[in-house]
């Protein structure tokens, strides 16, 4: 099979393209991105739900859950996270931690407080730190940039 892109114009072509993207994967504007920052996060929570069910966030952020009761005693205890809050009707808890890693965590009620307490399930969703999506997809382009320049080089 024949390289696509072959000699002097070819490897040109490849070295610009691939800068042009590099560039881009490191300057250009990531719709999803947002700087880390502090958040407070009001949970409530009630037979058998909590609400909101998926809290949002930026991992780097540093995120305040402040839980409330409105019926019966509930926990809110998240997956791979050392957060472990209990809250009474009228007597509200709180807690501040780094969300320092990215991925989806399962929230779960920790306070056995019905019949269908075991579906009391939300969920923690921490969005990748940008600056690590950015580098791998800056490795990514370098790597297939190189590969395609050297390949065009040959024969
Ligand atoms: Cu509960």
């Amino acid at each position: 099979m024949r390289p696509a892109f072959r000699g002097r114009r070819g490897k040109q072509w490849i070295a610009a393209s691939s800068l042009l993207l590099l560039l881009a994967a490191i300057f250009f504007p990531l719709p999803w991105s947002a700087p880390a920052q502090a958040r407070t996060i009001d949970v409530n929570a009630r037979e058998f739900a909590f609400e909101p069910a998926t809290l949002e966030v930026h991992q780097g952020d540093t995120v305040t859950i402040h839980f409330e009761s409105l019926d019966a005693e509930h926990g809110l205890f998240i997956d791979g996270y050392d957060v472990d809050l209990h809250a009474e009707p009228g007597k509200s808890a709180q807690v501040t931690f780094a969300a320092d890693k990215a991925g989806q965590f399962k929230i779960r009620c920790s306070v056995s407080c019905g019949v269908l307490h075991p579906f009391m399930i939300g969920e923690m969703q921490v969005d990748p730190d940008w600056p690590l999506v950015r580098a791998v997809a800056a490795t990514l382009i370098v790597t297939v940039g190189a590969v395609a320049f050297f390949w065009g080089n040959e024969s």
